[in-house]
């Protein structure tokens, strides 16, 4: 610890992320913080290049409105989100960002993403939202004008490969955050009159499916561990619909997108026995109702019909992909249309994967498979968290001024429960499907509305220097703990005096896994899973004291998985709160299998208190402001 450097740096607003949500609030603050002759800065763990989900590119933009051309409106997103998260969402929140997102889409076009066009010139869409990309590069697209953004505000803008760790508050109030070169020995202090957080969701709390050759291989970028729903909690922030985890429809084994598939090529998927499981069961449906009887069918409800045809004994659930291309050729008469039909349908098919997921391609590649012969396994991945997709855990933010009811509204736009914290993307909650651009739309309302706070709350930041120097200790101590023991056994990663981050990934993983309905339980739970798991949680958390980290790579891991563990805490004891089963798909409590709109239509928040370091968890109403 002796030869790690502390370097301060002071900003007006701090941006911590650098993925979707951190370069829209790059780009805004940039243009109203010159205004003012305020100073932005920028940390990401990684290089924004690449960094986030966006990292591998991405085949779809999956928001946009449409509005200029009378295609949708404001108001049917919101109830198409509504629908989505069977009615629990923040409306004013989903509002928000619909209204804004189609210019976010223009703007991303204007900077060169290629957006597919049909022979009108019109953008061809996957399905009602979504809209086709050439997406193999959209994060580099995206970063680049974030960070032209920021250096018109100077050389010292951006700090890449700085992990973030926590945050630094004084008061009610937040002050900057701490963090370390994941590349030289320096310990960060960034002061700051206000925080936003764009630093992602969560990966690898549950087990994944995937073991052995193809071990860490996940639908969602391992990158992002936690670390937005760390730092607000640990700021005392109140966090919402923990218990709302996103279980995406997969290819089976390399996680490749289905959008495309359903949407754009109208494939339906079947049980082995041909059966299409989304008509097999209506009564399941119905016990959902109004939600299971309203279309679009709710993405947990869709994984619930296919869950329920696996666990009898169904599977393998299939994509029809072959009988989905032949449908579409067959559309032309003519066979020599027919057969250009088909090959351009292929080389979609291919693309699809190779712009976002390659892994998949290779996979296909590898065992045999041609789309346009034979089906191809799908199944539902292990639960993450991402508030952005269909998911919505998060923080529990401000609505804006002119649509949020008073019980929402606390001053600024997407600030938290903590002020000068603002939070945008996975970081903030109950307002889903914002995807990529919807993403950077909320960065640049939280942005704006965070260069307002500080112009009208311009207080230069209280950093109480001697609790940094506690942080410093605590943040870097196990590199220590290696150095001091890695000697008492003959293989280091076996010793009494230390837990390595994977292993401690592993049993965390593994207490989520069989106790808070991960893959093995087929996402069901009950009161007294959850209480053992929350047992064996505070075990580990006990034991997260004795962290080793060999170089600043692993003392990265060793904070993400602490990152990842008070992820789960939120998870387990809001799961354990709702007593009901709304979203099965996502999670069945067996000890209440049923929705029950009349005690549960409703948000579950919590907070952990920083003072007394107790939970609590409680119900906020839900209030509608689209009919
Ligand atoms: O269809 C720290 N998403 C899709 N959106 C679309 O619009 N179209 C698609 O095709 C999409 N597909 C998709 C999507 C997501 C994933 C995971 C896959 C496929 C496989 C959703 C969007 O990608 C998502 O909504 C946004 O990216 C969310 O934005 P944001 O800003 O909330 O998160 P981020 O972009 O992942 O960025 C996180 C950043 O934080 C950094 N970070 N920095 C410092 N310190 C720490 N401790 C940090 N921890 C994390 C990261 O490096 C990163 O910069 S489809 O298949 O669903
Ligand atoms: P995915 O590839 O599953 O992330 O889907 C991309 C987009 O399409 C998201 O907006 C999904 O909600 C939507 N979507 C995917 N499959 C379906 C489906 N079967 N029905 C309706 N919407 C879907």
């Amino acid at each position: 610890m002796a030869n790690f450097e502390t370097v301060e740096v002071s900003t007006d607003l701090l941006i911590v992320g650098g993925g979707m949500s951190a370069c829209g609030a790059a780009v805004e603050a940039a243009y109203w913080a010159k205004k003012h002759g305020l100073k932005v800065v920028l940390v990401d763990k990684a290089a924004m290049d690449r960094s986030g989900a966006v990292a591998m590119g991405l085949s779809a933009i999956n928001q946009y409105i449409g509005q200029a051309a009378g295609d949708n409106t404001v108001e049917d997103y919101v109830r198409y989100v509504r629908q989505d998260l069977m009615g629990i969402t923040r409306e004013d929140l989903v509002y928000s960002i619909a209204r804004h997102v189609d210019s976010t889409v223009h703007l991303f076009e204007k900077w060169g993403l290629p957006i597919w066009k049909d022979e009108n010139g019109k953008y061809v869409h996957e399905g009602r939202w979504q809209i086709m990309i050439n997406g193999e590069s959209y994060k580099i697209v995206v970063a680049e004008a974030a960070k032209n953004a920021l250096k018109t505000l100077g050389d010292d803008c951006i700090y890449e490969r700085v992990f973030i760790v926590e945050p630094l508050v004084d008061g009610d109030k937040i002050v900057g955050a701490v963090g370390f070169s994941t590349r030289e020995n320096k310990f960060y202090v960034f002061k700051a009159k206000a925080v936003l957080v764009g630093m992602g969701g969560a990966v690898h709390v549950f087990r994944p499916r995937s073991t052995g050759e193809g071990l860490g291989r996940s639908w969602y970028p391992p990158f992002n561990t936690g670390s937005s729903a760390y730092f607000t909690i640990r700021a005392g922030a109140e966090m919402t619909c923990q218990e709302v985890r996103f279980i995406p429809v997969r290819f089976k084994d390399a996680y490749g997108p289905v959008g495309a598939w359903f949407l754009l090529f109208k494939s339906i998927a079947t049980n082995a026995f041909g059966e299409d499981y989304m008509v097999t069961h209506p009564d399941v449906l119905a016990e959902f109702a109004p939600y299971g009887l309203t279309k679009p069918i709710p993405a947990n409800l869709r994984n619930h019909l296919g869950l329920i045809d696996e666990r009898a004994g169904k599977g393998p659930i299939y994509m029809q992909t072959a009988d989905a291309i032949r449908r579409l050729a067959d559309a032309y008469p003519d066979e020599k249309q027919r057969k250009k039909k088909l090959k351009e349908l292929e080389a979609e098919a291919w693309e699809d994967f190779l712009d976002m997921t390659i892994s998949q391609a290779l996979l296909w590649a590898a065992t045999n498979i041609y789309p346009e012969e034979k089906p191809s396994e799908i199944a539902a991945c292990e639960p993450y968290f991402i508030g952005s997709h269909s998911g919505a855990s998060g923080a529990w933010v401000s609505g804006p001024a002119d649509l949020a009811p008073a019980e929402y509204f606390w001053g600024y736009g997407n600030m938290a429960t903590v002020k000068g914290l603002f939070c945008a993307g996975d970081a903030s909650g109950a307002s889903s499907h914002k995807f990529s651009s919807g993403s950077f739309t909320e960065g640049r309302i939280a942005a704006k509305e965070a260069i307002r706070f500080i112009v009208e709350n311009n207080v230069e930041p209280k950093v109480d220097m001697g609790k940094v120097e506690e942080l410093k200790a605590a943040i870097l101590k196990p590199l220590d703990t290696f150095e001091q023991y890695k000697g008492m056994t003959t293989d280091p990663n076996v010793n009494p005096n230390y837990i390595r981050p994977m292993q401690f990934m592993f049993r965390l993983q593994k207490i989520m896994d069989e106790y808070a309905g991960g893959v093995s339980k087929s996402f069901t739970t009950n009161k007294h899973l959850l209480e053992r798991g929350m047992e064996l949680l505070t075990m580990l958390k006990e034991d997260s004291a004795k962290l080793a980290a060999e170089n600043l790579h692993e003392l990265m891991r060793c904070w993400e998985n602490v990152h990842r563990m008070w992820q789960a805490e939120a998870h387990i004891r809001s799961v354990m709160f709702r007593e009901e089963t709304r979203w099965p798909g996502y999670y069945i409590r067996a000890d209440f299998p049923k929705m029950d709109e009349e005690n549960w239509k409703c948000f579950v928040n919590c907070k952990w208190d920083p003072n007394t370091g107790q939970w609590d968890v409680f119900k906020r109403p839900i209030i509608s402001i689209v009919d």
